[in-house]
């Protein structure tokens, strides 16, 4: 019998449909809430994040956004919650790893990075998540160190993450690297290359590809049983029709650094200002390619989900 380990239960509130999904050992595909307050404007966001829900059910999956509302962890949320989220905003507490015990503490709400999506997802038993973008080596790390805690928890917490790339705000490279020392494996799915999110390509070759969500998931199955298994990035690149001119878009990026650099924006409030920069420089394209993408990346991560159900009813 599938159910959630008592410990966690102490925290975690799992939605009616998760909650079935948990115990008849059903697909399921986490998504995250940093995205819906902090990485698109409302009602943008709302609309989105109810979308995405909708298509990992035509996929075959059970979607379950995951926030911190008054202190309690949650694994599915309501049309309301979801709504409450959007129309908060950057108001909501963008929460990392290190805020979720202040925050479960305190009772207060915060919205779920990849970082704590990922480990409410594990607490749930949820194994795949789908996003836009994941954080990662800042440019100029090596003076700042801004590296984001989407790479350590992506080294020690076993769920695949699907993603689109990494934005170039960072620098893919170091990025990459940073992977390698974790022991992170990175799948370009359908292609040999690291997407940049509105692009296809960044000139960044990536260590595997595969083709398949059946590919996917049996090399969940596989990381899952090795020790101290952490997690995998599927970088997988936004459909032809709705990427960028990588000139416009790598314009808008190098003048959202300046701007953020002649303002002195450090720490987590660093990645809101340049996507939110992004977006406005780029006059809403980068918004409709955003939202594209994380369609893409839900179709995919429901596909892998179902794909790996499958494999452990065998
Ligand atoms: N990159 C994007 N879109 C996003 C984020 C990053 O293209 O929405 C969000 C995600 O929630 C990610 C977080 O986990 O920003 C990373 O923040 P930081 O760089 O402060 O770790
Ligand atoms: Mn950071």
């Amino acid at each position: 019998m599938n159910g959630i380990n008592d410990h966690y239960k102490k925290y975690l509130d799992v939605s009616p449909e998760v909650a079935s999904a948990v115990e008849e050992d059903r697909p399921m595909v986490a998504l995250e809430s940093t995205i819906i307050s902090h990485g698109m404007p409302y009602p943008q966001n709302v609309e989105t994040a109810l979308n995405v829900e909708n298509i990992i059910r035509e996929h075959g999956a059970v979607p379950a956004t995951i926030a911190v509302i008054g202190g309690r962890l949650k694994a599915g949320l309501s049309k309301d919650e979801i709504e409450y989220l959007g129309m908060a905003g950057t108001k909501v507490t963008k929460a990392s790893r290190r805020d979720i015990p202040v925050l479960v503490s305190k009772g207060m709400d915060g919205a779920t990075t990849v970082t704590t999506t990922m480990m409410i997802a594990y607490m749930a038993g949820i194994s795949v998540f789908a996003t836009g973008g994941i954080g990662g080596v800042h440019r100029g790390a090596e003076v700042t160190m801004d590296i984001s805690a989407d790479l350590e928890e992506l080294s020690k917490t076993p769920v695949m993450v699907v993603c689109a790339g990494a934005k170039s705000i960072l620098d893919l490279g170091l990025t990459l690297e940073y992977l390698e020392t974790k022991g992170v494996p990175v799948i370009g799915y359908g292609t040999e290359e690291l997407p940049a999110f509105y692009t296809r390509k960044s000139g960044f070759g990536v260590d595997y590809r595969m083709d398949t969500p059946e590919e996917l998931a049996r090399l969940l199955k596989v990381q899952k049983d090795m020790p101290n298994a952490g997690g995998i990035l599927v970088a997988n690149p936004i459909p032809e029709e709705y990427s960028m001119d990588p000139a416009v878009i790598n314009r808008a990026i190098e003048e959202a650094l300046r701007q953020a650099k002649e303002e002195g924006i450090r720490g987590k409030a660093s990645t809101p200002y340049l996507l939110a920069k992004v977006k406005e420089l780029t006059d809403g394209d980068s918004l409709e390619s955003n939202i594209r993408l994380v369609c893409n990346n839900a179709a995919l991560a429901a596909e892998t989900a179902a794909a790996y159900c499958a494999l452990n009813r065998r």
